[in-house]
């Protein structure tokens, strides 16, 4: 493990507004514009570029061979799953401070860094048809949520993301094909689903439940633009009919005081007697009494500078996001009530 050397904030601090709180709660998701700089992008955009000219790599990740054409190359990658478990650079985007800002009104205070995935979705490449991400990545309670940041622009043409507005309210409606264990299953009428992800709607059969809201917002962002979404609300994205790049970096948390039995697929520690992975995921922002893990590359977060990111009060009150005076959401502490049942 590398420690980072200085814990000094290194971005303003963004503070949601309560509007936005409400308008998440309302919609499903929240558009955050400009909320990481252009250079930062700039920077996931070059090594992209990099890797897809053969230049850079990611440890563990296959990449194009030389008797490749700069044409194939540029295609070669689709999606790369987890890059921060094996690159500075993406861990630092999972820990970004002023996404951690947002997140931490939204689902927090305390947050718990699950998942990162880097979309190339080049001319032509695929798309992602209708599914709800808590179906891949299970969180008890359910408190997932994706950060989606634009490191090109987004727009209809080349493949924006589509956000099914009011959704957030569903189950997670499990498979019938067995893809995953996931699901609400207890209560015997949520209807079992196909395909989720297919971005065919006659074989997704999900498309069916989204396509009966009649309401569908494309959600077109620039470069730092990031939107977050709940792990409920349906939403997919088209292929990219451009000639322009459409990368994306995308983040999932949870609450770090959710139980998360996943760890992408892999095995972990007491897995087979009904055990949690936390202690393989980092913990981002605030405390936990639940084990989590430090961040490889030694990006500053509550697990290893709790004094900028960690506990803001020091005692054992239950602390909640609350909207202040000014319309701003902030940390408060609850006054210790006596209970008297
Ligand atoms: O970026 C895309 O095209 C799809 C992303 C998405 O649906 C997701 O991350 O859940």
């Amino acid at each position: 493990m590398v420690l980072a050397e200085s814990f000094q904030r290194t971005h303003e601090q963004y503070q949601l507004r309560v509007d936005d709180y409400i308008a998440f709660r309302r919609d499903g998701f929240l558009h955050i514009k400009g909320l990481v700089s252009a250079d930062e992008v700039a920077e996931l955009a070059r090594f992209t570029d990099d890797m897809m000219a053969g230049a850079a790599t990611i440890p563990g990740i296959p990449a194009p061979s030389d008797d490749l054409s700069e044409a194939q190359r540029r295609r070669f990658y689709e999606r790369i799953h987890m890059p921060h478990r094996a690159l500075e650079l993406a861990e630092r985007f999972l820990l970004h401070p002023r996404i951690v800002d947002v997140l931490e009104a939204l689902i927090g205070p305390d947050v718990l860094a699950l998942q990162t995935m880097l979309f190339f979705k080049q001319p032509g490449q695929a798309g992602q048809g209708f599914h709800q991400d808590s179906y891949y990545i299970p969180t008890q309670p359910d408190t997932l949520i994706g950060a989606w940041l634009a490191i090109d622009p987004a727009d209809e043409e080349n493949g924006c993301l589509w956000m099914t507005p009011g959704s957030q309210h569903e189950p997670i409606y499990p498979d019938c094909d067995g893809a995953t264990q996931q699901g609400d299953t207890i209560l015997s009428d949520i209807e079992s689903i196909k395909a989720a992800s297919h971005p065919d709607i006659e074989v997704n059969t999900l498309a069916r439940i989204a396509l009966e809201y009649g309401k569908e917002v494309k959600v077109e962002a620039e470069p730092g633009d990031v939107i977050f979404f709940g792990g409920h609300v349906f939403h997919r994205s088209h292929q990219n009919d451009s000639q322009h790049s459409r990368r994306a970096f995308v983040s999932h948390y949870c609450n770090a005081r959710s139980r998360v039995p996943w760890n992408h697929g892999a095995t972990y520690d007491g897995e087979e007697e009904g055990g949690a992975a936390n202690y393989k995921h980092i913990l981002a922002r605030g405390s936990t009494h639940l084990p989590y893990a430090q961040p490889k590359f030694g990006t500053p977060c509550a697990a290893n500078a709790p004094e900028l990111y960690g506990p803001r009060f020091d005692d054992h009150r239950v602390k909640s996001m609350m909207g202040d005076d000014n319309g701003f959401m902030v940390l408060v502490p609850h006054e210790d009530v006596d209970h008297d049942h």
